[in-house]
């Protein structure tokens, strides 16, 4: 299985994971917790796990992990703004990442490029980079956080993407809204981060055109969360109600992703 790079030094050892699990439960502050809300064995018996191999262990931290989902996105709160910043506070250069080296960043041909619309959306038309550039336009700068230990200011401009999900007639009752990539990574997030007033549809970074780098034709920038729910080179857009998963929480990491 993949590992997320800052995961590559060290392996999931299922038994250390269910030792540290219990010992946490047994902590006094966490032991009221335990006693109000749940014990190890009660969370075993809500998500029917019986933790006797490997495969049982990871479906546990799974079904654990789309739990803290559903409390993230009680949690949050659709109006709370993300921290902006200040042009002399922008984080230069800014940093690349990927899942593979910048050497193999997709090029992706502007003249050429039509993004997909698809799932519950009525305006299923296929969208072309001038028609894109021509919708209402914001900016931000704000924080980009990654999972692997850093942050950065970041400067980006597009479309809100609220505005633009109702333009295209979306169903804004949908549970989720997904993303597939020009590389293989594939994103989704529930719909009211979706709906936030800070999540861009971002086509600029730093007031040019966004380079193949940084997501090139155009990426969704999300200050609301981590860097791992901002695809990057998005081509398809789509709607539903089954849950699509993405690159990263497929493999681990929780869904939610809220910084
Ligand atoms: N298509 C695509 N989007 C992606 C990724 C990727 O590998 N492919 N990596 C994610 C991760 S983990 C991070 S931290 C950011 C990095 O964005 P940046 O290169 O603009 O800093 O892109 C996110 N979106
Ligand atoms: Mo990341």
């Amino acid at each position: 299985m993949p590992v997320h790079p800052e995961h590559r030094a060290f392996s999931l050892d299922s038994k250390t994971i269910l030792a540290d699990a219990r010992r946490e439960l047994a902590l006094p502050s966490r032991r009221e917790f335990g006693k109000r809300v749940l014990s190890l064995g009660g969370l075993l018996m809500l998500t029917g796990c019986s933790l006797t191999d490997d495969k049982s262990v990871n479906a546990f931290l799974m079904s654990v992990s789309r739990m803290n989902d559903r409390v993230q996105a009680w949690l949050f709160d659709a109006k709370r703004l993300a921290p902006t910043y200040s042009e002399p506070e922008l984080t230069r250069p800014f940093p690349f990442n990927a899942y593979y080296g910048i050497e193999d960043v997709p090029e992706v041909d502007p003249n050429s490029f039509q993004l997909k619309l698809s799932g519950l959306v009525s305006g299923k038309r296929i969208w072309s980079l001038p028609e894109l550039y021509a919708l209402p336009h914001a900016e931000q700068i704000t924080r980009h956080i990654c999972v692997e230990g850093w942050s950065a200011i970041g400067h980006w401009g597009g479309t809100p993407f609220a505005d633009f999900l109702r333009r295209v007639g979306a169903d804004t009752s949908a549970k989720y809204v997904g993303f597939k990539c020009a590389d293989d990574y594939y994103e989704s997030i529930d719909m009211p981060t979706a709906l936030h007033p800070q999540t861009l549809l971002a086509f600029q970074y730093d007031g040019e055109t966004l380079p193949p780098k940084y997501g090139f034709p155009m990426k969704l920038r999300i200050p609301t969360k981590l860097g791992y729910k901002n695809p990057k080179h998005i081509m398809e857009i789509f709607v539903t109600n089954t849950f699509p998963g993405g690159y990263w929480s497929d493999q681990g990491y929780n869904w939610f992703g809220g910084s």
